[in-house]
Parts: C-alpha cells; structure tokens; sequence
C-alpha cells in the first residue's frame, strides 16, 4: 500500500501531493483510536472530482425523493433536467393522486432574468404551481446565479405563503457553490424542513412502536422492503427522511418515540435536533447486510423493551433467514476471496462493506466523496473537528425543548440501564475500524485516481457512480453502481442481500471481460501500415 500510495502522488505538483497525501490513508490499527484523515474540505481545482454540488445534495438528495411536495428550483433548465429521476428514488404514488415526482419544475431562467432579476418570475412560477396542482407545500431552490445576482427567494416564499393560506411555501438557499460538496445542501434542506415541516400536524398517530427511519432515501425500493420487516415485526414507521415520503408524515414525526438514524452523514443533526426539542433519543441502524439488518431490528426491540416485540423480531429474523442463507451458500463458492472497491457518497462505501463480507469478498480500498471525519473515524471524534469558513457559511440552527410538547421517551435511569444492556445512543462508528490494515482509504478520490488504482491493485469490482460507470469498465474491470443501482435494487433488508449476492456473483464471474480485446488485436493475423501520399 505504500507504494500504491506513493505511485497515486507521483504525478502531483508538490502543493496537490501534500493536500492529497492527507486524503489518502493506509488504514493501520492504533491504540485506542484511529487514524486521522483530511475530510470535508475543497477539492483542488481541475482534479476532476466525483463530487456534486449543494444544490444536488439539498434538492436531489433530501427533498427529491418526498412525492407531495412541488420542488421548483429557481435556475437555469439544465439545473432541472440533470436532477430529473436519476436517483432512482422510488415512491408510493398513493391514493391521493399527490405525487410531483416524474415532474420536474423550473424557472427556466434567461439572459435576461440574470440582468433584470428573476423575483418576478419565481412568483409567477409558484402560482402557476399552485394553481395546476394545489399542493400542501411547494419548495423553492436556489441555484448558482440566483445567488449571484441576490434574487431574495425567502421574501417572494414567504409572501405567496401568505397570498395562499393552503399551501406551505419555503426556500432553500442552497445554490451548488455554496459547501464543499453535495454535505452542505443536505444540512441546508434538512434545517428548513425542521423549520418549516417537522411538528406541524398534532393529530394523533396510530401504531405501536413507533419509529421514524432517518437517512434513508428509497433508492430501487431499499426503503419498500425494510417497511415490509418492520409491518411484519409490527414496527410503525411514522416517517422516513426521506425515501417514500409525504409531507404529513415529516409534519407527525415528532410524534415516534425512537429514531433510527441510518445514514448518519446525511441527517445526523436532525435526530439531535428532534431530541432536544421534543425528547425523542435515537439510534444507529444499518439495513444494508442480511445480518446488520437482523442486529438493527434486535436494537430497536431492545429499546422497546417489550417481550412481545423481541419475540416478534427473533420469529421474522428465523423467517427470513433461511433464504438468505440458502443464496449466500449459493455464491460463496464463487465469490469467497474476490475483491472490491467502494467509492461512493458518504455512508455506502461503509455499509455495502458488510454484504461484501457475507459473500466472503474483501475490501481492500474504499472512500467517500465527502463524508466528514467522524464518518471515517467515528462519533467520538466531532469534538475535535476544525470549524473553517466552508463549515461555517452553512447555519446551524439553534433548538430549544418545545414549550408543550417536550416530552423524554425514557427517563435518565431507563436510558443508563439501556445503555448498560448494550444499546448505544448518539455513537456511531466510522469506517476505518471495520476495515483491515493495510487497506487504502481515499477521500475525494478522483478519476486519475480511480484509474491508477484499478490498474495498481485490480480489484474484481469496482462501485462508484454514473461518472466513474464507463471509464471503469473501459479498463476491463465490472462496476458496479452503488448510487443508482443501475437498473438493480432493492438491496437492504433479507430480500436486498439475496439481490445483492446474486447480481455481484454475476458481475465478478462474468467472462465478458475476457473478450475486451477483440480477436485481431490479440492475434494479427495481417500487419501492416497505411501508407499515404
Ligand atoms: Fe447518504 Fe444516500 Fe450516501 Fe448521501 Fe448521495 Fe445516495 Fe450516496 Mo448518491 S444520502 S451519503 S448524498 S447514503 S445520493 S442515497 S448514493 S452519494 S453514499
Ligand atoms: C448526487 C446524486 C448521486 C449521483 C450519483 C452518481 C446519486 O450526488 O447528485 O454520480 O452516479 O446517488 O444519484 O449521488
């Protein structure tokens, strides 16, 4: 790995290698702790980094996959049209007929516009919007030159809120340029929903054990199958944030007496948020693994408490496992000792760490494109971060117990005895531990990168993105979209890791690879030279 490291660096000007050997890592164990990594901060221009932007992680990521709610961005169409269902974030269309996903809105903005300003044109978009549709709530988005020419999106939101009565309107400033990556947009999106959505509806919610699921966005229906364990547990999920969901249920979900918080790099501050204002603690879950999903339910059930919610969940865990069980014998054969490369986002190059090792494959390097330090390294670690300009352009919102609905699910003493029966609240750990010494760990890995790596350390598959999808393959090497799934999914819970173990058995024993090279270029039978003149 030194080496690797080593020949990565090479062709760096010296001021590039000295920021990047700080974004690469060759994993060791240390006493007591982990080793540092540089994260969360610019990318060094030109790169050609994997990354997105604020606006795609704000509109794309948090508020694209909630079906009632109209998002128009404010922007240029090609804003719109490169967030256009790519994710593949599925949704219930649901009987209400209220579902804005396979539209998508914008101001369509215009030289002119730039000039002049677009405050009036947003306006006559938002009642366009609303007069069509009549929707609980329209979301307005900011993009990089409605930030540039200070079009006041909040003012024209706030006013056509007013002008309606019926219908929730509220802006995003989240213009791409504004973090250092698509983690800005989720912290800017997540905020106002806490502001303008969460706890506005009090009416009672049905259900026993009532959960909401934190960080987990429904791509090729992952959010389908882990609702279908939790029914059969007798689970009730008042709300996901954000796969499936509706606006009432981001309204009702300070209602749920636990939240499981899954990917912490998205949504972390809004279980603490929902903790101090209305009591409610969290967890860590992790549904991406036939086993991490059987260990997160069993956590769930411990926090409840109640024999007969622990006997549920042990009685769908012996369902569901015979048939996980019985595909993982099926590929081990062929897939025990294959390798595998993950970058991606910022929690699924750790969590499909876990279904790669339940087909016996290894991960000999990974990365995120911008997850933050405690994400590599762990929780425990958030105190020691560095507060630099980037971080602090993006707000952080002040929370307070709410007046009247504050309520502690636990007293101090349950959540001591919890804790000592081992359920951990507020931790997470990072990735680095869980990986082996000697692994490489890249953050904000690069298409140079990518390339030198799968021709240093040819792993057996390679998972990254749409970006990364052809020039991968290209060096005859299968990949694997960890982002969309490709046209794949859904791949947590039981159903997912049978998906999962086949579809990757049938990418890493592919022979297509074999026949990159066609016959001739192997094996001319006729050499010659074009000759010209
Ligand atoms: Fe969380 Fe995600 Fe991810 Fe993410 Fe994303 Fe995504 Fe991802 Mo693409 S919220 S950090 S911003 S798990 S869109 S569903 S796949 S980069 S690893
Ligand atoms: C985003 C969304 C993305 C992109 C995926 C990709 C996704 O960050 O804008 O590069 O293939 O999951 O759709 O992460």
């Amino acid at each position: 790995p030194t080496d690797i490291k080593a020949e990565l660096l090479k062709k760096y000007p010296p001021k590039v290698a000295r920021k990047r050997a700080r974004q690469i890592l060759i994993n060791e164990a240390l006493e007591n702790d982990t080793p540092e990594i540089l994260a969360n901060v610019r990318t060094i221009p030109g790169i050609i980094t994997m990354r997105g932007c604020t606006y795609a992680g704000c509109k794309g990521v948090i508020l694209g996959p909630t079906r009632d709610i109209v998002n128009l961005v404010h922007g240029p169409i090609g804003c719109s049209f490169y967030a256009w269902l790519t994710r593949r974030n599925q949704t219930d269309a649901g009987e209400d007929g209220e579902q804005y996903m396979n539209y998508t809105f914008s101001t369509d903005m215009q030289d002119s516009d730039i000039i002049f300003g677009g405050e009036k044109k947003l306006e006559m978009a938002i009642q366009e919007a609303y007069d069509t549709f009549h929707p609980k709530a329209i979301a307005v988005f900011a993009t990089c030159p409605v930030g540039l020419i200070g079009d006041d999106i909040h003012t024209v939101a706030r006013k056509m809120k007013e002008k309606f009565g019926d219908c929730n309107v509220f802006a995003f400033s989240c213009e791409g340029y504004k973090g250092v990556s698509q983690s800005a947009g989720h912290h800017i999106a997540n905020n106002q929903v806490f502001r303008h959505i969460v706890g506005t509806n009090d009416e009672p919610q049905e259900g026993e054990y009532r959960i909401n699921l934190l960080g987990e966005y429904n791509i090729g229906g992952d959010g389908f199958e882990i609702d279908r364990i939790f029914k059969k547990c007798g689970i009730t999920n008042v709300a996901t944030f954000s796969g499936n969901s509706t606006y009432d249920q981001f309204a009702t979900s300070h209602q749920a007496d636990l939240n499981c918080v899954m990917c912490h790099r998205s949504i972390n501050y809004v279980a603490d948020m929902l903790e101090t204002k209305f009591g409610i603690p969290w967890v860590k879950v992790n549904f991406i693994g036939a086993e991490a999903t059987a260990k997160s339910l069993r956590k769930i059930a411990a926090y409840f408490g109640d024999q007969e919610l622990i006997d549920r969940v042990e009685k769908v865990i012996e369902e569901e496992m015979p048939a996980v069980k019985a595909a993982q014998e099926d590929v081990l054969p062929r897939t025990s000792g294959k390798t595998a490369m993950i970058f991606v986002g910022g929690s699924r190059a750790h969590h499909y760490q876990e279904l790669f090792k339940e087909m016996g494959m290894k991960t000999i390097s990974a990365g995120y494109e911008f997850a933050h330090r405690d994400d590599y390294e762990g929780r425990h670690v958030l105190p020691k971060l560095k507060v630099d300009a980037d971080s602090r352009n993006i707000e952080e919102i002040e929370v307070e117990p709410d007046e009247t609905r504050y309520r502690p699910r636990k007293t101090p003493e349950e959540l001591k005895a919890l804790e000592e029966a081992g359920l951990k609240f507020k931790s997470y750990e990072g990735l680095l531990p869980d990986m082996e010494e000697g692994t490489l760990v890249i953050d904000d890995l690069n298409q140079y990168e990518a390339e030198k790596l799968v021709e240093l350390m040819k792993p057996d598959i390679f998972c990254a993105g749409i970006k990364e999808k052809f020039s991968i393959q290209k060096l005859g090497i299968p990949m694997k979209q960890l982002h969309s799934y490709d046209s794949g999914g859904p791949y947590a819970g039981f159903k997912g890791a049978i998906n999962f173990y086949n579809e990757i058995d049938r990418l890493v024993n592919s022979r297509v690879w074999s026949y990159m090279k066609a016959p001739w270029q192997e094996n001319p039978q006729l050499s010659g030279a074009y000759v010209w003149e």
